[in-house]
């Protein structure tokens, strides 16, 4: 008799930097969450990772911290398939076979894309534009129910869904059809430099942005200096005062504090004193992570094996689901 399917979650990560407090709070926090309902596939996508020039060691490094920092997180590499992109040739395989069920158009209406053609015009190169397809490609292959992302990767799992419906539509049903989880709070954590811009790996300002890894003490000097507003309390209020209701997104998801605890908690006490508990929240719910990750790093044959066996694993699900699509659409079995 068939196992029981239990629902399948995939997502993934660029090493295109280091990994972010928006990145853990829009989409790690809740992997780990969601961890025991699911059998989970996380990964490190170092095939997206390029479609922006990369220095090949730094990228090699930040594979590897990246597959660090999964773990120190809390993702068991014995409950959840771990594991890099490029390990697993079906993902390149699909993702061509995709290209030729995806429109120009579709693709030229991607916000990342025109995002990311704005901000790197040097480099418009066909993978940038190609982006989402691969990413439908990594989803699609281990047939995920669902895709644990922060806000701007939803248009991406739109577009999947579209692919995949358009692929059914022909073959049959070939693709489950994934939907997005987005976290109630923290869904998009802004720059603390300039609270309109997404928190973000690339950006260019220091002060906006805190890394996972990041030392106690600079992370407390970037949450002092945050952007606030010209009142003094601190109230949730995400159009008029976005500085301050991004400071309260984080320190509720630090803390497990509602708005209205963390409002009546500050009545009266002003952003001098919100601003560097907002910190110590970050600081308190990173150290474990960091110290995890660091002692980690020293055992490289251990992270290795965790890759090996990961990969081992994905591709066993993936050629499944590729040999099917290959099948579908007249390619003579080997
Ligand atoms: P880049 O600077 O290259 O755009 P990034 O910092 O946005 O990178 P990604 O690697 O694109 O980071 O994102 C990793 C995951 O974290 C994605 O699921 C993304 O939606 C989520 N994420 C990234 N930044 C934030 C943020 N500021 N708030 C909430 N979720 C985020
Ligand atoms: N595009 C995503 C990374 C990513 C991803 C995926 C996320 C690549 N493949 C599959 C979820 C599922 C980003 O964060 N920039």
């Amino acid at each position: 008799m068939e196992q029981e399917r239990r629902p399948v979650i995939f997502s993934g990560i660029q090493p295109s930097g280091e990994l972010t407090l928006g990145s853990y709070i829009g989409a790690i926090k809740n992997w780990v969450e969601l961890a025991n309902d699911y059998d989970c596939y996380y990964c490190i996508v170092d095939m997206h990772a390029i479609t922006v020039r990369q220095v090949p060691a730094d990228l090699r490094r930040r594979t590897v911290e990246q597959l660090a920092q999964y773990i120190a997180c809390g993702l068991d590499p014995q409950k959840n398939t771990i594991f890099i992109q490029s390990h697993v040739p079906a993902h390149a395989e699909l993702a061509w076979i995709l290209n030729c069920y995806t429109m120009f158009g579709e693709l030229g209406r991607m916000t990342q894309f025109k995002d990311k053609s704005a901000k790197n015009a040097e480099n418009i190169n066909a993978g940038l534009f190609d982006y989402p397809v691969l990413m439908a490609a990594d989803i699609l292959l281990y047939q995920a129910d669902l895709v644990p992302v922060g806000d701007d990767q939803r248009q991406h799992v739109e577009l999947t869904r579209d692919i995949a419906e358009r692929f059914n539509g022909v073959y049959g049903d070939v693709f489950r059809i994934p939907q997005t989880f987005n976290p109630k709070v923290g869904a998009r954590i802004m720059s603390l430099t300039s609270p309109e811009n997404k928190m973000s790996k690339s950006d260019k300002d220091p002060g906006g942005c805190i890394y996972i890894m990041q030392k106690p003490e600079d992370i407390m000097r970037s949450f002092k200096r945050a952007v606030t507003d010209s009142e003094t309390c601190v109230r949730y209020d995400p159009v008029n005062k976005k500085g301050i209701s991004n400071l309260m997104q984080i320190y509720s998801v630090a803390t497990g504090k509602s708005f209205e605890t963390i409002e009546s908690e500050f009545t009266g006490r002003g952003y001098g004193e919100f601003k560097p508990a907002v910190g110590e929240a970050v600081v308190e719910m990173l150290r474990p992570i960091r110290e995890e990750a660091t002692r980690l790093m020293a055992d490289k044959a251990y992270l290795e094996s965790v890759y090996r066996e990961g990969a081992e694993r994905a591709a066993h699900t993936a050629a499944r689901t590729l040999r099917k699509v290959q099948k579908k659409v007249g390619f003579i079995p080997r």
